[in-house]
């Protein structure tokens, strides 16, 4: 019987990560990769699934990347199929390819609603549908989703994101509930404020180099005072892709410093000082 280590190991599983160029999905890719794993990723266009390459290169991972739109199920179906063919069949899957657009409810276009619950919530779906036969026939498999602080809570301006992290942590238990019986467990990892591009604009210094408001809101909502950081979330990517969590099935843990169990400081107590000398992030793209 393997030893309570070794069943953290993923030696020879492929695992597909969406969108993992760079960002949340580059950290579980290394941390997979560190732990045995085969890489494979996809993202929207070729200049980020080259980015992705020559960044696995660098690290010494040898991934298998293309381009692929999670919410096109042709597409989808077609990147599958050359993954069984070109790596092997698909192990684990983290649906980690998100976006989200910071719009007031009252001026959100359908069309930008449907973009956004399209990519979250629709591409999960997409992406699960088009592994889990292949997964049942084996007889195990690890779906992991990226939901969010926004599975639980609202706030302005997120309406569509919300309601897809939302709905993704019913996608979660739901298949949890229709294929555990095939050996299969579906979780999900809800970060909570976690310092990549998709956060840079809510972190940005003023050009006098004031901090943020939000960015003092966000830590005087989080007992340890401070973004997380991609490594952070790697232990539980690793965890929840293992054999070590063959019974844990349905869950969404939270990797939040805190900010789910505190009601916060007023964010006029903050210490500004001692964040100061933080470094901001050199790539900053926005989503929106
Ligand atoms: P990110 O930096 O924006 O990376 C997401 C990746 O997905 C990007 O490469 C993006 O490409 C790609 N993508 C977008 N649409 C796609 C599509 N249709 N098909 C394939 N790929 C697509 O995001 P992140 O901050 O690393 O977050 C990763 C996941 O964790 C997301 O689901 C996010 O919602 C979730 N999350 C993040 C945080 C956080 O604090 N950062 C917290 C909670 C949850 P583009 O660059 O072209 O958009
Ligand atoms: C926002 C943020 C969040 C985070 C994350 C929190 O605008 O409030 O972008 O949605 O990215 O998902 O868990």
């Amino acid at each position: 019987m393997a030893g309570i280590i070794d069943s953290f190991r993923l030696d020879g599983k492929v695992a597909w990560i969406t969108g993992a160029s760079y960002g949340l999905g580059l950290a579980y890719a290394k941390a997979y990769a560190e732990v045995g794993a085969k890489i494979v990723f996809n993202d929207i266009k070729q200049e980020l699934v080259d980015r992705g390459l020559e960044e696995y290169r660098k690290l010494g991972i040898d991934a298998y990347g293309a381009v692929c739109d999670v919410t096109s199920e042709d597409q989808v179906t077609a990147f599958v199929k050359d993954v069984e063919e070109k790596v092997g069949t698909i192990d684990i899957l983290v649906n980690n390819a998100g976006i989200i657009k910071r719009i007031p409810m009252t001026e959100m276009s359908v069309d930008q609603w449907n973009q956004v619950i399209g990519v979250d919530l629709t591409g999960p779906f997409i992406c699960s549908k088009a592994v889990l036969p292949a997964m049942i026939a084996k007889g195990s498999g690890k779906i992991i989703n990226a939901c969010s602080m926004m599975s639980e809570f609202g706030r302005e301006t997120v309406s569509a994101y919300a309601a897809a992290k939302g709905g993704l942590k019913m996608l979660t238990r739901n298949i949890c509930s229709e294929y555990g019986q095939y050996n299969i467990q579906c979780n999900a990892i809800g970060p909570g404020y976690i310092a990549t591009p998709q956060t840079a604009p809510l972190r940005a210094r003023g050009e006098d180099g004031s901090m943020n408001p939000f960015d003092r809101f966000i830590r005087s909502k989080t007992p340890a005072q401070r973004w997380g950081r991609t490594e952070d979330l790697q232990g539980l990517a690793v965890f929840l892709a293992s054999p070590a969590s063959d019974f844990i099935n349905g869950q969404v843990v939270y990797i939040d410093g805190g900010i789910s169990a505190y009601i916060g400081q007023d964010p006029s107590n903050l210490d500004e000082s001692k964040f100061a000398a933080e470094k901001e992030d050199e790539d900053i793209i926005v989503n929106d």
